[in-house]
C-alpha cells in the first residue's frame, strides 16, 4: 500500500516542494488550502504536479474542518506548513499572524489527539524563535528571545508541540528552519526581490532596487534540501526537534553583491536604501548549527549561500 501524507499549506514554497519529494518517493499526497476551489496552486503547476495531489479545502483555524480532513484522509504523515510566513507582515498583522500559527497548530494537535490518529507530525518551527543568535550558531538548546509577533507565535506553537508530545504521546517533531529559498517564493521575501531585480536590470530594465537594512546576517539555505529534512525527521522512531540550517552566516549586503555579480553587474549602481523598510525590531544576526540533524538524520546542507544565489539567478 502507498503511504499517505497530508500537507497543510501545500500551495506555499515548502508545501509544493515537499509534495514533489513525497510523490517521487511513491506517496499518495494530499494537500490543503483554505479554499481549494479558488486557490491557484501556481507552485504545484510550475512543478508539474498539480494533477497528482488530492486537494482539500481546510482551514486549520476551524476545528471542524481540520477534524474532517484528518478523518477523511487518515494520513500516516502530516506536515504543518500552513501559516502566515512573513516576519515583516507580522508587525502589521500581529493578530492574524498569531492566530494562523498558534491557534492553527493547537487545533491540529487537538484534532490528532481527539481522533487518536497514529500519525507522525512534522511542525515547521523557525529560527525567528531564537531572535538574535549572536556569534555562536544556535542549536536546539539555544534560548528563545523572539523579536517579532511571528517569532513569538512560532515559539508558542513550538512549545505547544513539545507539550503535546510529552503529555499525550503525539509523535510530533519540530524542524527549526532557518531561511531557506527557492524560485517558488514571492518578492515579499528579500532574496527573491533582489534576484528578480538583478535579472531585470541585466535584461535592460532601468529600474532601481529599494532595500532596507543591509547589515543583517542570515543563514540562507536551499528549500528543496529543507523539505527533505522534514521527511527524514518523520522516518525516525523517536520524535525530536532539529535545527535545519547551513551554519554559514552572510550579510544582506554580501547577498546583494553576489546576486548582482551573478548577472555581471555592480550592485552599488542599482540599489537605493530606504529606512522605511527597516523593521520596528530587527534580528541582526541569525545562524544555526545543524549538528544534531547531521548525526541523527544524516542530513547535511549541500548548498550554502553562494549555491543559493547561483540557484536563484539560474
Ligand atoms: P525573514 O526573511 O524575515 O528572515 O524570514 P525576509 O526575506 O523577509 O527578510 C530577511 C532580512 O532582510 C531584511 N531586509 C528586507 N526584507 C524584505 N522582505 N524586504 C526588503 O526590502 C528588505 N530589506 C532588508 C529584513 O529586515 C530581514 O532582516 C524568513 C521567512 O521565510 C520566515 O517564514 C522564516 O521563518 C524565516 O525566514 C527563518
Amino acid at each position: 500500500m502507498r503511504k499517505r501524507a497530508l500537507i497543510f499549506g501545500v500551495s506555499g514554497q515548502d508545501g509544493s516542494l515537499l509534495a514533489q519529494l513525497l510523490l517521487a518517493k511513491g506517496y499518495e499526497v494530499h494537500g490543503t488550502s483554505r479554499d481549494a476551489e479558488i486557490a491557484r496552486f501556481d507552485n504545484l503547476k510550475r512543478l508539474g504536479i498539480f494533477e497528482r495531489v488530492t486537494l482539500h479545502s481546510t482551514n486549520l483555524n476551524d476545528f471542524r474542518s481540520t477534524l474532517q480532513t484528518l478523518r477523511d484522509v487518515e494520513p500516516a504523515e502530516i506536515y504543518n506548513l500552513s501559516a502566515q510566513s512573513s516576519v515583516g507582515l507580522s508587525f502589521g498583522q500581529p493578530t492574524e499572524t498569531v492566530n494562523s500559527i498558534v491557534g492553527a497548530t493547537l487545533n491540529l494537535l487537538e484534532a490528532i489527539r481527539f481522533l487518536g490518529l497514529p500519525a507522525r507530525l512534522a511542525n515547521a518551527s523557525s529560527s525567528e524563535m531564537f531572535g538574535d543568535t549572536g556569534e555562536k550558531p544556535a542549536d536546539e538548546t539555544a534560548p528563545f528571545r523572539p523579536r517579532s509577533p511571528y517569532g513569538i507565535a512560532k515559539a508558542s506553537a513550538h512549545w505547544m508541540a513539545d507539550t503535546y508530545r510529552q503529555a499525550y504521546g503525539i509523535a510530533v517533531s519540530s524542524l527549526i528552519l532557518f531561511n531557506h529559498e527557492s524560485p517558488l517564493r514571492n518578492e515579499r521575501f528579500v532574496t527573491q526581490k533582489i534576484v528578480r531585480a538583478a535579472v531585470d536590470i541585466a535584461s535592460g530594465s532601468d529600474r532601481k532596487l529599494t532595500l532596507g537594512n543591509l547589515a543583517i546576517v542570515r543563514d540562507w539555505g536551499w528549500a528543496e534540501e529543507y523539505v527533505e529534512a522534514m521527511w527524514l525527521a518523520l522516518q525516525q522512531d523517536k520524535s525530536s526537534d532539529y535545527v535545519i540550517a547551513t551554519g554559514v552566516g552572510c550579510s544582506l549586503e554580501r547577498f546583494v553583491a553576489l546576486a548582482f555579480e551573478g548577472v555581471g553587474l555592480d550592485w552599488r549602481r542599482h540599489v537605493v536604501l530606504d529606512p522605511a523598510l527597516h523593521r520596528p525590531y530587527e534580528v541582526d544576526r541569525t545562524v544555526g548549527d545543524p549538528g544534531l540533524a547531521g548525526d541523527k538524520l544524516t542530513w547535511k546542507p549541500k548548498r550554502t549561500v553562494t549555491g543559493v544565489v547561483e540557484g536563484l539567478v539560474a
